[in-house]
């Protein structure tokens, strides 16, 4: 999901870019070209040639970049723009790691064989209550913030995945 989330900006803001995939079966992402763009060795980064090739690497920072050189899907409002950030780092710390490690232990552990009941179990009890914050955010959220904003929008999509596992969360119709 990661790797879509800067995809999802640019084709939403009719951004042209380039895509460059790498194949992490050749572990390409700890490749020493790589890891000058993003020192993690992880995805998604990119390089803005428009910007004497600055590179930026982490999800939320790479959407919080783009969103500010752009002008979009940013309040201009101050307090609006601080829950933008709010809801930016709740999907960071929160829903991020939490529905990561869930999928990890039901997704790619256990059909190796690596059965591990007490992670699945702790990371989906970890993940419910958190998506039914967001659940009831979308929900109340003030009339006058007319659009889902980027956290809000990318948490949602990415809740989505494992939706059926996290019952009574209404996330799924956004
Ligand atoms: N916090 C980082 C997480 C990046 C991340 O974990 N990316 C995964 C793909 S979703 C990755 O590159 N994994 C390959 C690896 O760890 O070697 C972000 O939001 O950008």
């Amino acid at each position: 999901m990661n790797g879509w989330k800067p995809v999802i900006f640019l084709e939403e803001a009719e951004i042209g870019y380039d895509l460059i995939t790498i194949d992490f079966s050749k572990k390409e992402q700890k490749s020493d070209w790589f890891l000058k763009i993003n020192p993690n060795g992880r995805i998604p980064a990119i390089v803005d040639r428009t910007n004497s090739d600055f590179s930026v690497f982490e999800s939320a920072a790479i959407l919080w970049y783009l969103a500010e050189k752009y002008g979009k899907f940013l309040p201009h409002d101050k307090n609006e723009k601080s829950e933008t950030l709010q809801w930016l780092m709740f999907q960071m710390s929160g829903i991020g790691p939490m529905m990561g490690q869930a999928m990890y232990f039901q997704r790619i552990a256990e059909p190796k064989g690596h059965r591990d009941d007490f992670a699945i179990e702790r990371y989906t009890a970890e993940s419910r209550p958190l998506l039914e914050v967001l659940n009831t955010r979308i929900e109340q959220r003030p009339a006058t913030m007319k659009a889902l904003t980027i956290p809000e929008a990318f948490t949602a999509f990415f809740g989505e995945g494992d939706i059926e596992k996290m019952q009574s969360v209404n996330v799924k119709k956004f």
